[in-house]
């Protein structure tokens, strides 16, 4: 007799088959009538290698995982819309800049470059922004970082860099950080990474949102005008809502609170139609700029400050889509920095020259065919035509025989296919010199200025989260003679630096390393400094509101307004997460208490009754709460009856902790001030 269970189980399959009056079909388009049960030779027997069915649905579940990226394998990525606020015809022929107000579809995503698909969000790494432009001319990829230079200056580095920097070959972690011995054992011995080193080591490696970030070509490009001059160009991407960073202790509690912290705050945030909007602004200069600095435009570890070519803004970036599927859109999306469109042309950048042709390459390793372009995501926008033909997963189907060109089937009345046109792309032309050689050239060669710039461009309070995140790393290295190594760099970058991470680490001050070329002071940077520039504001910002049973429900409804009012978002934590009766009504929370820790908000308040307070005081979760707050330097909204959880904590009234009343405003900003007293910085 059959088991209770087939019955249910094959009585349910009609119903919950159909979705949207879709019926169920393998992929070949034959209808199901069962998807509960595989086919038996009895009720308790074995399988039939006949179940077609159950087949294909195992076999195609088995190769569901493609090759990840193996760099930047972890990415949130957002479809949008980019605007020319600002044509530019007398400098490039590039159709979108063409016109403005004119709109061009983008897709873009946002990577963390050393872990795993499946790593968390926040380590302390650089971050990808990679841009896909579908012009009316064809796509155009920018496929830059948020930190505006490279480790390595030549494209044969690319892979030892790597390997380094992934987890180590043998023992397969560290996932997802550079805290380890390869990686500095690495740096110690390639001066020319140290820029980047200290920008990831900065508070730039650590940003709060992607919404929040800046984003950079790096590498010098060119912009192309209808007389054919060349110029050289850099890109940038500003945040509307500034740049805003984490604090280290901040980031790797969030690595433990929410894994996903800033796939959620992007997905959320378009969601809610609060939509992330960057201008693009571009620094544009000539070979006669180019051939006073003291530096090579074409080095990608060298930045050209904003004070020395301004960045002018010629367009809005706005992302108001989320993808419909991640796989199809974000895990199959291909980047390709070869992918430029007339009007804009490569430099000699020896880096940018080897990214010609490694990402096409491993698009063809990842996706698994040179068709890979067909993929909806990675298919231009505008119609294209040429004489390729075939491969694997060849999906369209041209008409005809005219796969060669020239060709003379006009002639007989057949279509004789797509010609190359007068307005398509042209090289840019320039003047190349020299005999044949593996070389680097010697305007390559000064590591240590730029890096000195940008720590004397910082705040004293980010330089003290530099030098400690030197610190923090180099302990975490176990092979001894690297940290010394790394010390002697710092030294010649800037004295302080270099004593403050040897005293930091414990260790004796090394003698200085021997620069290939002599740093020379280089002006600082205004607009280098996150904490400099910060906008004050609570738009994009997310204020934790701690309440319990009888909480009064009019402040919560006041102090909601006003953080709404201002921009920001409310997320009301409880000790339960079930419907809480108020004084004066009642709500649902957003969130249970211990699994919301304040990292998750840039600011938090609480308003309790004296009883609940006190109850309060003795969990851990709820002192832990407004610890962290404090110690992540944010502001501390309070009713009096929450003081005892205050008191509980050690923390008094003071800037950027008071009444709950004032919160909508001190949770604009970050207390930098406050760091000092709290922890001990290098
Ligand atoms: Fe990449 N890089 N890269 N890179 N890169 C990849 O391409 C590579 C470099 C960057 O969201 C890979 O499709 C070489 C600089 C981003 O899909 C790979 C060199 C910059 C992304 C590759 C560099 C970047 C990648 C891995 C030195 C900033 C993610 C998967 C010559 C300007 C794109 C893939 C996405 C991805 C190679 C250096 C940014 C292996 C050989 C410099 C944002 O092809």
């Amino acid at each position: 007799m059959a088991p209770k269970s087939y019955e249910t189980a094959q009585g349910n399959a009609g119903e919950t088959q159909q979705r949207g009056g879709e019926v169920l079909t393998t992929n070949h388009g034959i209808p199901f009538s069962d998807n509960q049960n595989s086919l038996r030779a009895g009720a308790r027997g074995p399988t039939l290698l006949e179940d077609f069915l159950l087949r294909e649905k195992i076999f195609h579940f088995d190769h569901e995982r493609i090759p990840e990226r193996i760099v930047h394998a972890r990415g949130s990525a957002a479809h949008g819309v980019f605007t020319c606020t600002k044509a530019i015809p007398e400098l490039t022929v590039a159709s979108l800049l063409a016109e403005t107000g004119k709109e061009t579809p983008v897709f873009v995503r946002f990577s963390t470059v050393a872990g795993g698909a499946g790593s968390v969000d926040t380590p302390r790494d650089v971050r990808g922004f990679a841009v896909k432009f579908y012009t009316d001319q064809g796509n155009w990829d920018l496929v830059g970082n948020n930190i505006p230079v490279f480790f390595i200056q030549d494209a044969i580095k690319f892979p030892d860099l790597v390997h380094s920097v992934k987890m180590e070959a043998d023992k397969g972690y560290p996932q997802a950080g550079s805290a380890h011995d390869t990686f500095w054992d690495f740096v110690s011995l390639m001066p020319e990474t140290l820029h980047t080193v200290i920008w990831a080591m900065s508070d730039r490696a650590i940003p709060r949102s992607l919404r929040m970030m800046e984003g950079f070509g790096v590498h010098t490009f060119r912009f192309v005008n209808a007389e054919g001059e060349a110029r050289f160009v850099k890109f940038h991407w500003k945040p509307v809502l500034g740049v805003q960073s984490l604090v280290w202790d901040e980031s790797t509690k969030l690595q433990g609170a929410d894994n996903d912290y800033h796939r959620r705050d992007l997905y959320e945030a378009i969601e809610a139609g609060d939509f992330p909007e960057w201008d693009f602004a571009v620094q544009v200069f000539d070979q006669e700029l180019a051939d006073s600095l003291p530096y090579d435009v074409l080095d990608p570890t060298k930045i050209i400050p904003e004070e020395i070519v301004p960045l002018q803004v010629i367009g809005r970036m706005k992302l108001n889509r989320n993808p419909d599927n991640h796989f199809a859109e974000n895990e199959q999306s291909a980047f390709l920095p070869s992918n430029i469109v007339p009007g804009i042309d490569f430099s000699e950048d020896p880096l940018l020259q080897g990214r010609l042709f490694s990402y096409l390459d491993t698009q063809k390793s990842r996706l698994g065919t040179t068709n890979f372009h067909q993929i909806p995501i990675n298919a231009p926008k505008c119609p294209y035509a040429n004489m390729m033909r075939d491969g694997l997963m060849q999906t369209a189907v041209p008409k005809g025989r005219a796969n060669y060109e020239p060709n003379s089937l006009d002639q007989a009345g057949e279509d004789p296919g797509p010609r190359a046109s007068k307005q398509g792309f042209v090289t840019a032309k320039a003047e190349v010199s020299g005999g044949k050689e593996r070389i680097r050239a010697e305007s390559f060669g000064d590591h240590y200025s730029q890096p000195r710039l940008y720590w004397r461009s910082l705040t004293e309070n980010e330089r003290a989260h530099t030098a400690s995140s030197f610190v923090f790393e180099l302990s975490k290295v176990g092979l001894e003679h690297v940290r010394p190594k790394v010390v002697a760099h710092l030294l010649v970058i800037d004295q302080g630096l270099g004593e403050r991470v040897a005293k930091g680490l414990g260790i004796d001050v090394p003698a200085p390393a021997k620069p290939f070329k002599e740093p020379v002071d280089l002006e600082p940077s205004a607009a280098l400094s996150i904490q400099g520039n910060w906008k004050e504001t609570l738009k994009g910002r997310k204020i934790g509101l701690l309440v319990a049973e009888g909480s009064d429900k009019e402040s919560i409804d006041k102090l909601t307004a006003a953080i709404e009012g201002e921009g920001g978002s409310v997320f009301v934590v409880a000790p339960k997460i079930g419907p809480l009766a108020l004084k004066g009504g009642s709500l649902v929370p957003d969130g249970q208490l211990a699994g919301s820790p304040s990292a998750l908000f840039d600011g938090i308040a609480m308003i309790l009754m004296p009883d609940q307070a006190q109850k309060l005081a003795k969990d851990a979760a709820a002192v832990g709460f407004v610890m962290d707050a404090y110690a992540h330097l944010k502001a501390i909204g309070h009713c009096k009856g929450s003081t005892v959880i205050l008191d509980r904590a050690g923390i008094e009234d003071g800037e950027g902790v008071g009444p709950w009343e004032d919160l909508a405003q001190t949770a604009k900003k970050r207390y930098w001030a406050r760091e000092p007293e709290l922890r001990d910085l290098a």
